[in-house]
């Protein structure tokens, strides 16, 4: 019994250190029609944002100057949790003419 009140006060201690760093939010970014909808978001350092791609074509989410590059295939998803302020362009390597910003503010 004392094994397990132990076990239990070790969880919660080790839950109070986990969860500050999950409290980011899920922003989504939809992909239809060669668009990033909406085209600029404004997330806090921490949230993750989320394309979803309702396309039948693969696209990527790449960062202008090269801070990241995220495939998103045909009819799937992608996430990326951004950690660093800043405001981030980026457009699809695929098709450049999409474009979009990420403006990260610190929490
Ligand atoms: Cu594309």
């Amino acid at each position: 019994m004392r094994g397990v009140i132990v076990a239990l006060i070790a969880g919660l201690f080790q839950a109070a250190l986990v969860l500050p760093c999950l409290g980011g939010e899920l922003v989504r970014v939809k992909i239809t029609n060669l668009a990033f909808m909406p085209a600029s978001i404004n997330v806090h350092a921490g949230d993750t944002v989320e394309w979803v791609n309702e396309d039948f074509i693969d696209h990527t989410a790449t960062e202008t100057s090269g801070d990241w590059d995220v495939a998103i295939p045909a009819e799937k998803s992608a996430q990326l949790t951004v950690t660093r302020a800043g405001t981030f362009s980026y457009y699809c390597r695929v098709h450049p003419g999409m474009t979009g910003t990420v403006h990260v503010i610190t929490k």
